[in-house]
Order: structure tokens, then sequence, then C-alpha cells
């Protein structure tokens, strides 16, 4: 395996950064998870906007051009003769010393692109659906360390999946400050309440995700309602159906929520169809390399 680091390719063994590099000593940095099916990068463009939005807010310069970006990561899965690849590009604010003042990295970030195989979900897990729970890990207040902010800082997250491991589920639903549903830990979730589709809006300290999107674009062709609406548990244990979505586990059905049965308790119809329709997505639409 042949990893990018600033523009050379390095052999897994010898892709090594400083001890001193800020995304290490502080999570100082941002990152995209992306994925390419048959030779074809799924919404590359929508990833690398959202890695250089994210960088702008934190005020790290990322010391590529997109169109560079976008041809380091095509170049990193031809060296690696990947056709179906999981992507994951970070961008540190570099090395700098034993302090945190971003200034002392000089604005060499960092910049990492790794092509590795997918590694899918068991198929069982989407025919049979998942059963997960929510947790009492608040996400992120958009005020403090705003959702949409990709940033290497992922412990709000990893504090919300240890809460459901314990549980001995795979997946947490983490609320907000005021008790709204937010996300899971790196999906989004949606509900389907007669034959209508809800998701928390962005601005409840949810990511807008890519794959989130695609569910609304693939929604809006087929003249399924969709709405971006704030909901408490209550509408998730009575919704009809339930799924998460996101570039790791494309959509995934959820079966149970906090020990209650959504909807028949199998994975529902429109969740089905969907999941067929964005597999076809993924097949046909992407940048070819
Ligand atoms: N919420 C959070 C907090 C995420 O991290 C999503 C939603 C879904 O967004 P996309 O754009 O992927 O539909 C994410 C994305 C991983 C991994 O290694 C996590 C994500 C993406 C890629 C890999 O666990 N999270």
């Amino acid at each position: 395996m042949k990893i990018y680091i600033n523009g050379k390719f390095y052999e897994k063994e010898d892709a090594k950064i400083s001890v001193f590099d800020h995304g290490l000593l502080y999570g100082d940095g941002v990152f995209e998870g992306i994925r390419a099916y048959n030779r074809l990068v799924f919404k590359l463009k929508e990833h690398i906007v959202r890695l250089y939005e994210s960088a702008h807010t934190i005020m790290l310069k990322i010391p590529m051009s997109r169109e560079q970006m976008i041809k380091a990561t095509v170049a990193t899965l031809k060296v690696n003769h990947l056709s179906d690849a999981y992507i994951r590009l970070v961008v540190t604010r570099g090395e700098g010393d034993l302090g945190l003042d971003p200034r002392k990295c000089n604005g060499h970030a960092t910049v990492i692109i790794i092509a590795d195989k997918v590694k899918l979900y068991p198929e069982k897990l989407y025919n049979d659906g998942l059963a997960i729970v929510t947790v009492a890990t608040v996400r992120n207040l958009p005020e403090a360390l705003n959702p949409q902010i990709k940033s290497l800082n992922y412990l709000n997250n990893i504090l919300a999946k240890i809460e459901a491991i314990n549980f001995g589920c795979e997946e947490a639903i983490m609320l907000d400050a005021l008790g709204y549903i937010a996300e899971a830990t790196g999906d989004n979730i949606f509900i389907v309440k007669k034959g209508e589709l809800y998701t928390p809006p962005q601005c409840m300290g949810t990511l807008r995700g890519i794959t989130r999107d695609s569910v609304l674009e693939i929604a809006s062709k087929n003249r399924i309602p969709a709405h971006e609406h704030v909901m408490t548990r209550h509408e998730l244990y009575n919704a009809d159906e339930c799924f998460l979505t996101g570039t790791a586990a494309e959509i995934i059905p959820v079966v149970k929520v906090d020990g209650r049965a959504i909807g028949t308790g199998k994975p529902g119809t429109l969740t089905r169809s969907l999941i067929s329709k964005f597999r076809a997505l993924t097949k046909k639409t992407g940048v070819r390399y």
C-alpha cells in the first residue's frame, strides 16, 4: 500500500509523520472519508468542498488547490490499483512545538491521503437492521465545536460510541443540548412516517452528510416528500422506519432504538428501496479514473 504525504508516496511502513505534528498533539486538523465504486469516486467534488470549508473555519491553509487535491486523490487510487476503495484525506496544522499556538507550525500543513480496500459491514446487518441506543454524551454544541467542521478531534463521537459498545450496541444516537436528535457517531439519521422522510436540520448539531444529501436528492427525484425537521426520541420510537446514512455505512436500516421496535421491527420497504436506488447511483456517478 502506498500512502501520499506532502506530494510523495511512501510504503505503509515508511509513511510516518512527526510526533510534534499538531494533528497528533491537539487533534488540530481536518479530514474527509470518501468512497470509490468501480473506478468512480463518489461525490468527490462535494467532499473536497467540505474539506476546504472545514479548513477555512479553523484557519488552516491547505497548501494545494482543490484541483491539485482532486488529482492527488486520483493518483493515490491509481498507484494502489484500487477500483473500489475507501479514501481518507487528512490535513493537519503540521509540525510545531509543545504549545497549542497554531502559528508555531509556520503554515506548513501536513497533507495525507490513504486509499484502502473498503471494509463493508456484513450484508446481514443490511438485511436484519441495527439495534441502536441514544446516549448521554451530548453532541458538541455548534457554538463550541461546530459538527460541520470535520475535525481530527472526534472524542465527542468516540465517547458516544463507547457508550453504545457498553450497551452491547454497534451505534449510538447523540442528542443535542436541548434533547433533540442530532446524529449517530459517524452517520446521519432519517426516519420514515406515513411515507415521508424526516431528518434533523443541520443547525441541530448535525453534520451535513454527503450521503444524507444524496438521499434527499433521490427523494426529490422520486417525489418522496422529505423534511429537515427537529425530532425527539418520541418521534424516533414511533417512526414507521429508521435508517442511518454515511460514506462508510451507505444506508443501513435501524430496527430497534433503546429497546423499542421501530415499525414492524424489520427493515422497512422505503428504506429497502432507498438502499437499492443509492447503490444504483454509486455505480453510475462520480469522477472516473
Ligand atoms: N455524521 C458524522 C459525525 C460523521 O462523521 C456523517 C455524519 C456522514 O457524512 P457523510 O458525508 O459520510 O455522508 C459522518 C461521516 C469513519 C468514517 O471512519 C466516518 C465518517 C465518514 C467516513 C469514515 O468512521 N463520517
